[in-house]
């Protein structure tokens, strides 16, 4: 088998991290627009509302808000067949829970779509890319409140009914598994809007897994939503995929790793078959983690499964038990281990493109949707020469090893995938760093941590390299 012949080759983005204008056209306040910048090894912090003085990266970004006709321009010169990107929910319902939509904001996707489809690229789209309206994280305590779920339903309607003859493909939240790491204040804001007061910490673990309930709710019943306004929409969800290996073949290891298998995955378990599987149940109740779901909403999970399964592909994990475990429960700050047998990026992200092949099967024998990966890329430091041309053959090794290993899982295990969009074809703000620095794109942008840069675009050598791979529909890389 090859790749088939309307293969969606592209690239991804999150509103956020590119476009800018954060307070342009009537757009609220977002989560990432209360944080810094941070650096390799160095969190972003959460400031309390904007504080005069403090740098915020995702305010300004690459301005795509301005320059995204020359943007896509460029793409399209790549010989793009899809761009993947999100709405920014602000720009859509500023605080988040107004009666009216805000015209302005979806007059600018309105634009931005058609000179898509003008290039003959197909948007795909992200609803929830780690940019939840503020008020609804400081009124309603994000989405650990069911209330949100409406919100959000809401929100997704406007979106399908405006854009339903412009979009096919849609994703409702992204990488949703990210606050499997529960301690980690940063993934559950990013996440479901959570900033954990004192008095919550307690229940941390609860809140997260009560959010991310509620969030599979929102997702199911907008995709029930999405289906009744547009049959042929294919909506799916978005998962954070670094499959956690076994670090020995001890028989003990091989149990952590489904342990952990169970409590990064089980995310996508329910948008895929429409239950709580078995595992996470028995898990809460073992540590009296209540969770307040409905029989009405479990039907409703029931029959907003996925259309197709996204995700996103950059490193896989490795686990070993730590010590008394019988319950072989992952504990995501304290259970993984660096794997010696593959290399790791100047970040630590191991990289293994065989792990995209393992990942494609895992996905393909445990759901059997058709699946698209959304993201996958290498975030890297890169030098411009004195003639302003920028040598990042390291890129291209990285992508050259991992489409490979894509095309592998489909010569040779026949998995159904629909498309590959690289993690980014354009230098954005990092998320979980807020770094420039650490870019991704074949289009390299002038643009520093401190936020000095003309914004100008230029072509890296990646760029003539990807172009000739979609030319060949990946005959050659
Ligand atoms: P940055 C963790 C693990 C894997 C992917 O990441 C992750 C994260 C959370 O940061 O995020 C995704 O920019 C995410 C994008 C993000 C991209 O990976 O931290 O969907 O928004 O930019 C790359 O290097």
């Amino acid at each position: 088998m090859a790749l088939r012949k309307d293969f969606l080759w592209g690239g991804a983005v999150a509103a956020h991290q590119l476009e800018g204008g954060w307070q342009e056209g009537g757009k609220g306040i977002s989560v990432a627009d209360v944080m810094t910048a941070g650096a390799n090894g160095v969190p972003r912090r959460i400031t309390n509302g904007v504080i005069e003085g403090e740098n915020y990266p995702n305010h300004e970004a690459v301005d795509f808000y301005h320059h995204y006709k020359g943007d896509i321009e460029l793409f399209a010169e790549m010989g793009f067949k899809a761009f993947r990107t999100s709405i920014a929910w602000t720009r859509i319902f500023p605080e988040g829970d107004e009666e009216e939509p805000n015209e302005e904001g979806l007059k600018f996707y309105d634009d931005m779509f058609d000179e898509l489809i003008r290039h003959g690229i197909e948007p795909v789209i992200t609803l929830c890319h780690f940019e939840m309206p503020m008020g609804i994280v400081n009124k309603y305590g994000g989405f650990a409140n069911k209330k949100v779920i409406d919100l959000f339903v809401k929100y997704a309607r406007v979106c399908f009914e405006r854009y339903k003859d412009k979009v096919k493909y849609w994703m409702t939240f992204n990488e949703i598994n990210n606050q499997t790491d529960w301690k980690s204040d940063h993934h559950l804001i990013q996440d479901s809007g959570i900033i954990v007061s004192d008095e919550q910490r307690p229940i941390q673990e609860q809140l997260m897994y009560q959010a991310a309930v509620n969030e599979l709710i929102a997702s199911a019943q907008a995709t029930l939503v999405g289906h009744e306004i547009n049959p042929d929409f294919m909506i799916g969800c978005m998962i954070a995929m670094c499959p956690v290996y076994p670090a020995t073949d001890k028989p003990e290891d091989i149990m952590m790793h489904v342990g952990a298998m169970h409590k990064r995955y089980w995310f996508a378990e329910v948008h895929a078959r429409g239950f709580l599987p078995e595992h996470i149940v028995a898990y809460w109740q073992r540590k009296g983690i209540k969770i307040d779901i409905s029989e009405e909403e479990k039907e409703i999970l029931k029959k907003g499964t996925i259309d197709y399964l996204a995700f996103s592909y950059y490193m896989s994990f490795a686990t070993a038990v730590q010590g008394e475990n019988p319950g072989f429960d992952y504990d995501e700050s304290r259970d993984l281990v660096r794997n010696e047998n593959v290399p790791a990026s100047e970040w630590g992200w191991q990289i293994d493109p065989m792990g995209l092949r393992y990942s494609l099967n895992w996905f393909w024998d445990h759901f059997h949707k058709p699946m698209m990966i959304v993201e996958n890329g290498f975030g890297a430091v890169d030098t411009v020469e004195e003639d302003g041309s920028i040598h990042d053959d390291y890129r291209i090794d990285y992508l050259r090893n991992h489409i490979q290993a894509m095309k592998d899982a489909v010569d040779y295990e026949g998995v159904d995938l629909l498309g590959y969009t690289m993690w980014a074809p354009i230098d954005i703000v990092s998320a979980s760093t807020g770094e420039m620095k650490k870019r991704y794109g074949f289009i390299y942008v002038d643009k520093n941590n401190d936020g000095s840069g003309t914004l100008e675009r230029s072509r890296k050598k990646s760029f003539d390299w990807y172009k000739h791979v979609i030319e060949t529909n990946g005959e050659e890389l």
